[in-house]
């Protein structure tokens, strides 16, 4: 019988996938305009400094039913103020998709939030594995010193949407505070 070698590699320590048909997305601080709270320290910042890059490997069509995306996020340490450089965030689409996301290395938190608006967080640490459950947004911050890499599983009809946090944001933003990260409600 003959075998095939899978098109897809991933390095276990950072996550980064290598092989065919790999999609990558850089999030630099110009691309980020009014995510931080601190707006004009954001705009004071180099512009092409990077705050993220995600690498993709989406094997069926966008919005397949049933089929499954795999994906890596790398998050630069640093900060917007007293805020941790993190991700955009989203509810998915299709709001009752759920996903996986397994820490590789760094050290981060996953903060998410429901639809009630109520926010918690979770550490991240290499190995933790978190399942965000459906009708929940999601977004990573670094809280480390290192970059923060993360493995991601969610369903390829998931789609995003980015609209509903664009406008009115998460309830709640990561701060460094006396050097630990906590969670502070938006006034
Ligand atoms: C996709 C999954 C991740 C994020 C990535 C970047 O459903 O949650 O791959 O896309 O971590 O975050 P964001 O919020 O900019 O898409
Ligand atoms: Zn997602």
């Amino acid at each position: 019988m003959e075998t095939h070698a899978p098109s897809l590699h991933m390095s276990l320590s950072t996550g980064f996938l290598s092989g065919s048909g790999i999609e990558e997305v850089s999030r630099k601080i110009a691309d980020l305009p009014g995510l931080f709270a601190d707006e004009p320290a954001r705009a004071r910042m180099a512009p092409d400094t990077l705050v993220y890059r995600v690498q993709a490997f989406q094997p069926v069509p966008d919005g397949t039913p049933g089929g499954l995306y795999w994906g890596t996020t790398v998050i630069q340490p640093g900060q917007v103020g007293d805020e941790y450089f993190m991700t955009k965030g989203h509810f998915h689409k299709l709001a009752d998709r759920s996903e996986y996301y397994i820490a590789a290395s760094g050290e981060g938190a996953l903060i998410l939030m429901d639809t009630e608006r109520r926010a918690r967080w979770e550490p991240m640490t290499p190995g933790s594995v978190h399942y965000i459950p459906g009708h929940t947004a999601h977004r990573v911050a670094n809280t480390g010193r290192e970059p923060l890499s993360f493995f991601a599983c969610w369903p390829a009809d998931a789609g995003h949407d980015y609209d509903t946090i664009a406008r009115h944001g998460f309830s709640a933003r990561l701060l460094c505070v006396d050097g630990r990260p906590a969670l502070v409600e938006e006034k």
